[in-house]
C-alpha cells in the first residue's frame, strides 16, 4: 500500500485506499500512508459513519471530534509537504467515503448523509444486490437494486455529500454521469489485465503456425 500511494500519486492521479472494514486503525495506517482518500465497505449506521469521519480527521476547531493521531511522517513526505502543512490542510482535503452496499445501509443512507466530515457515499452494487437476496453479479438488471442506488443518491446529495457508483467500463461511468452521479471507478486493474491478456492471447492462438505434431498419437 505504501508504495502503491506513493506511485499512484507520483504519476499524478489522487490514491484512494479501499480499507478492509470501518476500524479506525486501519483508516490511520491507510491515510499515514499518504491516501488523498479512503473508502471504507459496508457502512450501515450513523454510528460507523461518525467512527469513520472521527478516525478520518485531526482533531481541530472545525472538527473537533476528530481521533487521527498525529504520527506518520509518510503522509507528508509523500506530498513533499512539513509535518505541520500537512497537519493544517489533511482535514480539508483528504476525501472521506462510505459504501452504502446493504439494504440496512440503503435504509439509513440520510442519517449517514447527515455526518459531518463524511465526504461521498459509494454504491457497492453488487452486495448489495446481495444483501437483498439477489445474486450479486446481476445487479445491473434489478429494478430493486436500482431503485435502493436511486434512494441513496438522492441522500446522498440531499445531505450535501458526493454520490458515487461502482462502475465496470466506460460506458457505465457515463451513464451514471448522465443521471447525475457525481463520482465512479472505471473497471478494476485485476479486471483490466485478465481482459486484455485474455484478447492478446487469443489473438496469438488462433494466427500461431501450428505444430507438425498437432494430432499426432503414439
Ligand atoms: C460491490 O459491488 O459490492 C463493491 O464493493 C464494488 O466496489
Ligand atoms: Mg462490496
Amino acid at each position: 500500500m505504501y508504495q502503491s500511494v506513493a506511485a499512484i500519486a507520483a504519476a499524478g492521479a489522487s490514491p484512494i485506499v479501499r480499507v478492509p472494514w470501518a476500524e479506525s486503525w486501519l483508516i490511520k495506517r491507510a491515510l499515514d500512508s499518504g491516501a488523498h482518500g479512503i473508502m471504507v465497505p459496508m457502512v450501515e449506521t450513523k454510528e460507523q459513519a461518525d467512527l469513520v469521519a472521527r478516525a478520518s480527521h485531526y482533531t481541530s476547531t472545525e472538527y473537533p471530534d476528530g481521533v487521527r493521531g498525529c504520527g506518520g511522517a509518510f503522509a507528508p513526505a509523500n506530498l513533499g509537504l512539513g509535518a505541520a502543512a500537512y497537519h493544517r490542510q489533511a482535514n480539508d482535503y483528504i476525501f472521506v467515503i462510505v459504501q452504502i452496499e446493504s439494504q440496512l445501509g440503503v435504509t439509513n443512507a440520510a442519517e449517514i448523509a447527515s455526518v459531518p466530515g463524511i465526504d461521498g457515499l459509494f454504491i457497492g452494487p453488487a452486495d448489495l444486490a446481495s444483501s437483498m437476496g439477489y445474486f450479486p453479479y446481476d445487479f445491473a438488471s434489478i429494478p430493486a437494486v436500482l431503485d435502493a442506488a436511486e434512494s441513496v443518491r438522492v441522500a446522498a446529495k440531499t445531505g450535501g455529500k458526493a454520490a458515487g457508483h461502482f462502475c465496470m467500463n466506460a460506458t457505465d461511468v457515463l451513464k451514471k454521469a448522465e443521471a447525475g452521479w457525481d463520482f465512479m471507478n472505471c473497471g478494476a486493474d485485476i479486471v483490466a489485465l485478465g481482459t486484455w491478456m485474455g484478447t492478446e492471447i487469443a489473438q496469438v492462438r488462433a494466427s500461431a503456425p501450428k505444430s507438425k505434431d498437432e494430432g499426432k498419437t503414439e
